[in-house]
């Protein structure tokens, strides 16, 4: 889904917004979406919210071991993904976008046979959980180790930029990832290069435990781009309009050549950081339900009510189509079974190596006995 691009103003002070809290146009905009498109949104927001509340289930009766809720994130991550060309451009995800993977059109069976660690997982269970990827829609691998994917997604961007592909990389993360030496190395080196790469940060303002105060000095993490000489723009990421229009004019932008930008989205976690983690022993009750309060789907629908493309009947249909997708794909994932232990040797050089052949033939032999 692209349109024409609409400009917006980079270092805002108070973060870029279409749509209120109570679903109105801040201002008037000429958006050029159709109701199909707009009711899309919805659609993806919605099937994130049911996924991260399936995978809760699957880690407390103890099917999977780990997993980094997306709830709070879905206007920004449905907003990303719109964004992008799919299968064209790249995405370099962190391990908090199963809601932009799953908008991006991961098929759900591949999300769950990942979550599980099976043969329904194209990485044949060598990841952990909430680590995706897709080779068919360009999609990276996560990488567990914060922020050592910019880099990465800047070599991509310019690769792009020499090979005149007319692709972008978009790279997201979260606010901790700021404090590594690899996001500045990846900025840096992408501003200079005047790659086609666009950094977005789901800003949750934490990074476990660790609040954004104790995080950066900065106003905010929009503005570190002004010392790297790009653009910073700062948004409301409870706002799916506002998440997909930054991001798809930035996209644009890097894609006539313009360069690199910086995108802040604003979100909340409305979960812990991970099913490792107490949230309440950092986060005070008030603060927990005040972000509650805000929640982004929420939000949308008083605006597709207000544009009269919302009713109830139509959403529980919906919400009770998604929740037998995804309970359909969790099925027959969970039918694939454990993968094959030798696929352990496949994959990481193109010819293997004589020392993995002969590590190969020994679990070969002993499987066998
Ligand atoms: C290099 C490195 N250091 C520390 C960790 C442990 N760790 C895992 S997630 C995380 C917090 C990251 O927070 P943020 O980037 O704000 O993203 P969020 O999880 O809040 O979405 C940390 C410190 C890690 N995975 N890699």
């Amino acid at each position: 889904m692209v349109k024409e691009r609409i400009a917006f103003p980079s270092f805002s002070q108070e973060p870029i917004r279409l749509i209120d809290p109570e679903g109105c146009w801040v201002a008037p905009f000429s958006h050029g979406l159709s109701a199909q498109e707009l009711r899309h949104f919805y659609r993806d927001m919605l099937a994130a919210r049911l996924l991260d509340e399936k995978l809760v289930v699957l880690v407390r009766t103890g099917r999977t071991s780990f997993i980094a809720p997306h709830a709070g994130h879905e206007a920004a991550q449905v907003g990303i993904a719109h964004a992008l060309r799919k299968g064209h451009d790249w995405l370099f995800p962190y391990y908090r976008d199963l809601g932009l993977v799953l908008a991006m059109g991961v098929p759900p069976v591949e999300i769950f046979g990942q979550t599980l660690g099976n043969a329904a997982d194209p990485a044949k269970g060598r990841q952990m959980p909430s680590h995706p990827g897709s080779r068919p829609l360009n999609i990276f691998t996560v990488c567990s180790a914060i922020a050592s994917h910019i880099p990465p997604a800047t070599g991509a961007a310019i690769s792009m930029k020499l090979r005149r592909t007319h692709q972008v990389a978009v790279c997201t993360f979260g606010d901790g990832a700021t404090s590594e030496g690899d996001w500045h190395a990846g900025v840096n080196f992408a501003a200079v290069q005047r790659a086609p790469v666009v950094f977005v940060c789901e800003n949750n303002r934490y990074a476990i435990s660790v609040n954004i105060s104790k995080q950066t000095a900065s106003e905010n993490i929009a503005v570190k781009a002004k010392a790297y000489g790009i653009p910073g723009y700062y948004v409301d990421g409870l706002d799916v309009l506002a998440s997909y229009f930054v991001v798809q004019y930035v996209v644009e932008r890097a894609r006539a050549g313009e360069g690199p930008s910086l995108v802040e989205l604003a979100v909340h976690r409305f979960g812990p950081h991970s099913s490792a983690d107490d949230d309440t022993r950092y986060k005070s009750r008030e603060e927990l339900s005040a972000e509650r309060q805000q929640d982004p789907i929420l939000r949308y629908q008083r605006f597709l009510e207000r544009e009269g493309l919302w009713d109830a009947q139509w959403a529980n249909e919906l919400r009770l189509e998604i929740a037998k997708e995804l309970e359909t794909a969790l099925q027959e994932a969970q039918k694939a079974g454990e993968p094959d232990p030798l696929q352990m040797f496949d994959d990481v050089y193109a010819a293997r190596p004589w020392h993995l052949e002969e590590q190969r033939r020994q679990v070969a032999e002993e499987l066998e006995a």
